[in-house]
This record gives C-alpha cells, structure tokens and sequence, in this order.
C-alpha cells in the first residue's frame, strides 16, 4: 500500500519535471529554425556563454558550419537540433555545408 502511494508520488513529480523542461525548452530564446533553406534568424545576438539551439524543420538535411572553424554538426535530419554553447564574444558567421547559400550571423556580447 505504502510503496504504491510512493511510487504514484514519484510518478507524478517525474511528470511535472518533465512538463517544466518542456516549458522550458518552448521558452528558450537562442533558438535557430531552419525552413524553406533559410536560417531564421538571419542575425541573432546571444550574450557569452549562452547556448544557441539550431532545428531543422526542412525534408532535406543541413548543417551549421562555422566560417572559422569553432563548430560544425552532422547533417541535420528534418527535426534534428543541433546546439554550441558561445564562450567569447565576437560576430560568428554561419552557414550551411551543403548549401552554402544559407548564411546567418551569430553576434555574441
Ligand atoms: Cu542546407
């Protein structure tokens, strides 16, 4: 009886955690859609030490590339995400390796 009350206890804070971290990740502001081949935004400004969430919604793959090198992911799958946590500041260009057409700037603060 009592491990029964204890385990639907457990069960319902596991629930509740897992809806505050989908909240959570519905309110993440550094986030970068990929659709219709287009990074959007175009430009985003983050401050140092914040992560930035790239997911492509597109059927074709892409990836993010960094133009000096500090990153580059595998080939996003359509909802594939991708994420690099900027450290330093500066103004990081960003492009797709397999369609490098699709540019973006990450400015970091
Ligand atoms: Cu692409």
């Amino acid at each position: 009886m009592l491990t029964k009350v204890i385990r639907r206890v457990l069960a319902a804070s596991l629930v509740g955690s897992m809806l505050t971290a989908g909240v959570a990740q519905a309110q993440e502001p550094n986030a970068v859609t990929i659709k219709n081949f287009m990074f959007s935004p175009m430009a985003l400004t983050v401050k140092a030490g914040e992560t930035v969430t790239w997911k492509n919604l597109d059927g074709e793959p892409h990836t993010v590339v960094n133009d000096a090198g500090l990153f580059r992911s595998a080939a996003l799958d359509q909802n594939d995400t991708y994420q690099f946590k900027f450290d330093k500041p500066g103004v990081y260009k960003v492009f797709c390796g397999i369609h490098p057409n699709m540019k973006e700037t990450i400015t970091v603060q």
